[in-house]
């Protein structure tokens, strides 16, 4: 009975095991688990154009290999986050169909545009960099699928910020037009990936639920704080500087002393009037579009194969 169902699925979370596709979980676990994933997913489809935009600019052939696996690489996440979503009951259609009518939400971060070689610097850096912070944690996540697939998600993250941060490295090292090309990147990019946390503790519907069932294992505001951290050695090492002139170690707090972040600049790109939201939705659903006839010749083989298979 359901008492029961309960009392075995809060043991199961109680001691730091996992749930299973076919075990029983409370509906709002498979609805908050559908939202996140989903959402995941989303980012990692979506997060594939602000960089896909620089693959056939790219300043060497090398530059070129490496952009083009990292993008690459980004679809098969996206792949794998479907495919854990599924296994929660939703289908691939429906995701596809919130999606490309503009009712899904996805990463704030991939509604900012790319203007220079820079941005692919920046990104690898500080958007991948806030990507593994957010998801190293998510490897322990309660649900199965989810926790597992973050794994080689994380590693393949970690090489895409060393990547980044090397293109930076390069830039910093040589003219001083490249250098200043280089801190315009960093700047337009720093307060976009701390939003990436989603918003501050106080006003984050899901987390103390999220964090109850392991699905999240810090709040938002702390892995932002981690964050933080991990960038200000490596800004000095990159020779750039973060745009934040309050920006400081708080010793009697114990943490970053920061400026505000403009969360209303947040909750603008949320609803959907980021500088890029409009032209990302597009794309996606003019890629969709392209896609109806390697659609439906699969079906058509599947059918054919189905027939054979009864005859
Ligand atoms: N953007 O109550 P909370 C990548 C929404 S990395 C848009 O705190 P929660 C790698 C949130 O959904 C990016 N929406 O929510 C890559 C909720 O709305 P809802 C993807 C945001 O879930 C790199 C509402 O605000 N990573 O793709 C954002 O407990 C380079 C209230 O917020 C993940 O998705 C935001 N930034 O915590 C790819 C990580 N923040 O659903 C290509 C997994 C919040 O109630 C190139 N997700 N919202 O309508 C998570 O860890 C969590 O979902 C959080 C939000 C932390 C994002």
């Amino acid at each position: 009975d359901e008492a029961a169902e309960q009392a075995a699925f809060g043991a199961i979370i109680e001691a730091d095991s996992r749930i299973e596709p076919r075990d029983w979980m409370p509906a709002a676990y498979r609805k908050t688990l559908i939202r996140q994933i989903s959402q995941h997913a989303h980012s990692e489809i979506i997060g594939m154009q602000p960089e896909g935009n620089w693959i056939s600019r790219a300043p060497s052939l090398k530059r070129k290999a490496i952009l083009m696996a990292k993008v690459q690489d980004e679809a098969g996440h996206g792949l794998y986050l479907y495919s854990a979503a599924q296994t929660l009951g939703i289908t691939r259609d429906e995701m596809t169909e919130q999606l490309i009518e503009g009712r899904a939400r996805y990463s704030s971060i991939f509604n900012y545009p790319t203007p220079t070689w820079a941005d692919m610097g920046a990104i690898g850096w500080l958007v991948d960099g806030a990507a593994i912070c957010n998801q190293v944690p998510l490897c322990r996540a309660s649900y199965g699928p989810y926790g597992r697939a973050m794994v080689r998600v994380c590693k393949e993250e970690s090489f895409h910020q060393r990547q980044g941060f090397e293109i930076l490295l390069t830039l910093m090292q040589g003219s001083p037009a490249q250098r200043e090309m280089a801190q315009d990147a960093v700047n337009r990019w720093y307060w976009p990936s701390l939003m990436m946390f989603g918003p501050p503790d106080d006003e984050s519907p899901n987390s103390a639920q999220s964090m109850a069932w392991k699905i999240k294992r810090f709040s938002n505001d702390d892995l932002r704080q981690r964050f933080i951290g991990m960038l200000v050695p490596q800004a000095e090492v990159l020779g750039v500087t973060l745009p934040d002139p309050e920006l400081r170690w708080d010793d009697e707090a114990q943490r970053w002393h920061t400026s505000e972040i403009d969360w209303t600049e947040f909750h603008e790109v949320l609803a959907g009037r980021g500088p890029m939201n409009v032209e990302r939705i597009r794309n996606r659903r003019n890629a969709h579009d392209d896609g109806a006839w390697v659609r439906e010749a699969a079906a058509e083989y599947a059918r054919k194969q189905n027939e054979k298979a009864v005859a």
